[in-house]
C-alpha cells in the first residue's frame, strides 16, 4: 500500500486568492501522517512547479489560462507517474481546475492497463462549463467538460489525450449549476445525483449503485473532493459555498463504502481557502474524511457486499 501526496498550489482558476495555500494546510492538517498511520508508504513530492506553456495565450473567457495550462501540464505527468509507480495519486489542492491534469493522467494510466476510468465527483457544481458556456470565466468551473473532450481550449495536453467518457462520470452533491451548463450535461450523459436524489434515495443506496457500476465494468475510480460538496457549517473553508450541503456523516458514509470497495485508484482534495476557513475546521475535516477512505473506520465490519 502506497500513496503520492502531490501538492498543486494553484488558485489562478478560481477567481480569488488563497486556494494556494491549500496544500500546506491540508499537510499541517496531517495528511501524511493520517495515511502512515493506516500502513501507507507515504511519499510527498512536494509543491508542483507549472510546467512550460509560453505556447498558451490569454483567453478572455477562459481566465488565466496560460498559468492553469501551466500547471495541467505538470499535474497530468505526476498523477500519471505516480499511479504507473503503482501508488494512489493524492493531489493536494489547489483550486478544482487541478483537475483537468490529475484525471487526463489516470485516464492515460487506464488506458495502459486496458481499463475503463470511471470518476465520482462530489461538489455543489457540475464544473461542466466550457469557455464559451461560462458566466464567470472561471477555469474551476470547466474541468468536467475539459477531460470529457467537450471545452474547446488551447492545446493544453496533446489532443489524442483519452477521454473520460462522460457516461462514466457520476456527480453527487450537485446544488448549482448554470443555464448553458444544464443542457450540456443532460446531453452528455454524465450521471447526476443531486442533493434532492440523495434526500429521496439515501447516500448509501446511490453509492451502491454507482460502485456496483465500476465494479462491474473492472473500472479505476478517482474521486474528486470539492470542499463546497459539504455544507458550509461543515466546511466554511471554501470560496464558493452553497447552502444545503451534504453532511458529514454522509460524506464519511461514502469515504467508508469506497475504502471497502477496494476501487479507488486516486483522488483530489481540492478548493480549501485557509484564508477562508475557520481555525482549521475544514482542513482537519477533510483530512478525516481521507482517512476514511484510506480505511480509518470505527468498528469492524462483517464482510458483505458493499
Ligand atoms: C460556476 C461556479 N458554475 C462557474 N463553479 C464552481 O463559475 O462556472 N465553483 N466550480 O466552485
Ligand atoms: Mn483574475
Ligand atoms: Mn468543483
Ligand atoms: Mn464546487
Amino acid at each position: 500500500k502506497a500513496a503520492t501526496l502531490i501538492g498543486v498550489p494553484l488558485e489562478e482558476g478560481s477567481g480569488r486568492g488563497g486556494c494556494a495555500m491549500g496544500p500546506a494546510a491540508l499537510r499541517i492538517a496531517g495528511i501524511g501522517q493520517a495515511l502512515g498511520e493506516l500502513g501507507y508508504r507515504v511519499a510527498d513530492v512536494g509543491d508542483l512547479r507549472p510546467a512550460s506553456a509560453s505556447d498558451l495565450g490569454e483567453n478572455p473567457k477562459a481566465h488565466h489560462l496560460p498559468v492553469v495550462g501551466a500547471f495541467a501540464r505538470a499535474i497530468e505527468q505526476a498523477t500519471y507517474r505516480a499511479a504507473n509507480e503503482g501508488t494512489i495519486p493524492v493531489l493536494l489542492g489547489g483550486d478544482h481546475s487541478l483537475s483537468m491534469g490529475s484525471v487526463s493522467g489516470m485516464a492515460r494510466h487506464a488506458k495502459d492497463l486496458d481499463r475503463p476510468l470511471f470518476v465520482l465527483w462530489l461538489d455543489a457544481h457540475a464544473d461542466f462549463n466550457t469557455p464559451a458556456s461560462s458566466p464567470s470565466g472561471n477555469i474551476h468551473g470547466m474541468p468536467v467538460a475539459y477531460y470529457c473532450g467537450k471545452a474547446e481550449f488551447a492545446p493544453i495536453l496533446p489532443a489524442n489525450r483519452p477521454f473520460v467518457d462522460p457516461r462514466h462520470v457520476y456527480q453527487v452533491g450537485i446544488r448549482s449549476v448554470d443555464e448553458q451548463e444544464r443542457l450540456a450535461i443532460a446531453e452528455s450523459g454524465v450521471n447526476v445525483f443531486d442533493m434532492r436524489a440523495i434526500d429521496e434515495e439515501g447516500m448509501g443506496a446511490i453509492m451502491r449503485r454507482i460502485i456496483a457500476d465500476v465494479s462491474s465494468a473492472n473500472g479505476l475510480l478517482h474521486v474528486s473532493l470539492d470542499v463546497d460538496f459539504l455544507d458550509p457549517d461543515v466546511a466554511p473553508g471554501v470560496g464558493t459555498t452553497v447552502p444545503g450541503g451534504a453532511t458529514f456523516r454522509e460524506a464519511h458514509l461514502i469515504m467508508e463504502m469506497l475504502h471497502d470497495s477496494g476501487l479507488v485508484s486516486s483522488l483530489d482534495l481540492v478548493e480549501l481557502n485557509p484564508f477562508l476557513d475557520d481555525r482549521g475546521k475544514s482542513a482537519r475535516v477533510i483530512v478525516e474524511l481521507a482517512a476514511s477512505l484510506f480505511g480509518r473506520r470505527i468498528l469492524d465490519r462483517p464482510t458483505r457486499a458493499a
